[in-house]
């Protein structure tokens, strides 16, 4: 059984993770429009990744007997100043994540509920590695520069890391029990 407090907290973060699924897919909209093909790829696949991470906590809510709620649609954005700006804003996003997860972390020992502190280890992870490649995103575009004649190499950048994580997903599921 999960306590009141706890459950609003995780509620919450549904919230946060469905907002970041939106923002990325208005991203992934405006790379689109804008040409940039590597970054709507990189940007529809980082939605589709916050939609997974909203469902785990909504499951596991249910699963320890809580209430899981759909949160209200904040709508997102649909400009970007530029495509550094929009990567800086899901880095940003990203730490605000990772504060939120430390947060319910907090509250797990508050509360004594080792339960959601074990379920929520991979969250721990997975914003460590959201974080460091988000960072690996601006450091290459300090690199690249920004300017108009960039735009290209940046997104060529971007499309190299929607290969690299292409194969480790192929290589993940070759790996799978059957396959
Ligand atoms: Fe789920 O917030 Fe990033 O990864």
């Amino acid at each position: 059984m999960i306590s009141t407090k706890m459950e609003a907290a995780l509620n919450k973060q549904i919230e946060l993770e469905c907002y970041a699924s939106f923002l990325y897919l208005a991203m992934a909209s405006w790379c689109d429009k804008e040409g940039f093909e590597g970054g709507a790829k990189f940007m529809h696949r980082q939605s589709e990744e916050e939609r997974d991470h909203m469902l785990r906590i909504f499951h596991y809510i249910s699963e320890v007997d809580g209430h899981a709620l759909v949160p209200a649609v904040k709508k997102p954005p649909k400009e970007f100043k530029s495509a550094k700006a929009l990567y800086q804003q899901v880095y940003e996003h990203e730490q605000k994540v990772t504060k939120s997860i430390n947060d319910v972390v907090a509250l797990c020992y508050k509360e004594n509920d080792y339960s959601t502190l074990n379920f929520l280890q991979w969250y721990v992870e997975e914003q460590r590695e959201e974080e460091a490649l988000m960072r690996s995103i601006m450091d290459r575009i300090k690199l690249i520069g920004d300017g108009p004649q960039s735009l290209f190499f940046i997104d060529q950048e971007i499309d190299k890391i929607n290969m690299a994580e292409e194969a480790a997903a192929a290589v993940a599921a070759a790996a799978e029990p059957g396959a």
